[in-house]
């Protein structure tokens, strides 16, 4: 039985025997090979897709929140807080419930998908939404942190990244080596920071021999990294990625210098026709922020950046459920009929 992150990769965490690890059993997901949908947008790669939507809470978060709630428990900690667009505080809502912590989130209003809010609500978190962006809200969370005994629990928090890192070690141990190029969403650049510090990790412990190229993508309107200064009002219908100051801009840039890979912007169209392409031809339902990954694929698939052959796994940071406005919003509407069998057969088109 897969045992969550923390136990099935002791070796490489802040953790000993003492430490009561909070989980649920996290990690172990899918890395789904994708040849037909790489086939249909004519790269000639050999395209994964970590579907990391397959977690408990449905997002990547839950790697480095079972670290994060963990050490937070083995500190005495008896209040979290994050700031969020959405993912986070749903993991951190979820991991606060099993470890009996109180737990504050602060959303930008409005501005996260339907089931985020849903899951900090239903696991008992105290959810503030304010009237501000997320680099508003995580400025309060910072704020907060430093006056009150209350823990940060956002990728600032060094213990989210060590369980974030583990994603690197799942997509090495399925593929035995690293990919080629490791494609990512960047928003607050966590995640980025995690995955190259997990396969260097792997290398120095000689795990595997070659390094990935780093490729993280931001949403057009929301690219400060890209664009080179903080965005004052970061914009995209890729809400979880709706970030203008992302707090490990530094780290996202070293993984991008030290790797080779680069940081580039999609558009919010480009990140939609990734999104549909990965579920109607691949079969795999992410939520917006995740097909930014994809687009970036295509995006540079396109302009010939990849030697062909070329191994990269795109990261799925979030499942498409987390978002079911967006997904009906994208699709043709269901046709309504009588309760009668002929209308079925013609809409059928069998008549
Ligand atoms: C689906 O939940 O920042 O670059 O507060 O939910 O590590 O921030 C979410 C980020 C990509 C970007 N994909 O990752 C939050 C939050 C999804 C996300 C990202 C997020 P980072």
């Amino acid at each position: 039985m897969w045992r969550g992150v923390i136990e099935e990769y002791r070796p490489f965490l802040p953790v000993t025997d003492k430490t009561p690890v909070v989980t649920l059993l996290e990690g172990g997901t899918p890395l789904v090979p994708a040849p037909l949908l790489a086939k249909s947008l004519n790269l000639d790669i050999e395209l994964y897709l970590k579907f990391e939507g397959m977690n408990p809470t449905g997002s990547f978060k839950d790697r480095g929140m079972t670290m994060a709630i963990t050490k937070a428990v083995e500190e005495g900690a008896k209040a979290v807080i994050c700031g969020s667009t959405g993912n986070t505080s749903a993991s951190a809502a979820a991991y606060s419930a099993r470890a009996g912590l109180d737990c504050t989130v602060i959303v930008p209003s409005g501005m996260i998908a339907m089931g985020k809010l849903a899951q900090s609500l239903v696991h008992g978190a105290r959810c503030l939404q304010i009237d501000g962006n997320f680099d508003a809200a995580l400025r309060i969370t910072r704020e907060i942190c430093d006056r009150y005994p209350v823990t940060l629990v956002n990728s600032l928090n060094p213990y989210r990244i060590e369980g974030q890192k583990s994603g690197a070690f799942e997509i090495c141990d399925v593929l035995g080596r690293a990919p080629d190029y490791h494609a990512i969403p960047v928003g607050n650049a966590g995640n980025i920071t995690a995955y190259w510090k997990g396969y260097k990790e792997y290398r120095e412990a000689g795990r595997i021999d070659q390094l990935p190229k780093m490729i993280g993508f931001q949403a057009a309107n929301s690219a400060p990294i890209v664009d080179g200064h903080p965005i004052e009002a970061p914009e995209t219908i890729a809400t979880a990625i709706r970030i203008g100051n992302p707090a490990s801009w530094k780290q996202a840039e070293a993984a991008r210098d030290e790797s080779g890979g680069l940081i580039d912007k999609v558009t919010d169209e480009e990140i939609l026709v990734a999104y549909n392409a990965m579920a109607s031809r691949a079969g795999v339902f992410c939520e917006p922020a995740s097909a930014a990954s994809l687009a970036g694929v295509i995006k540079l698939g396109r302009a010939g950046y990849f030697p062909a052959g070329s191994t990269v796994v795109c990261v799925l940071t979030g499942h498409g459920l987390k978002d079911p406005a967006r997904a009906i919003k994208e699709s043709r509407p269901p046709a309504s009929l009588p309760a009668d069998t002929q209308a079925v057969v013609e809409a059928m088109g069998l008549s």
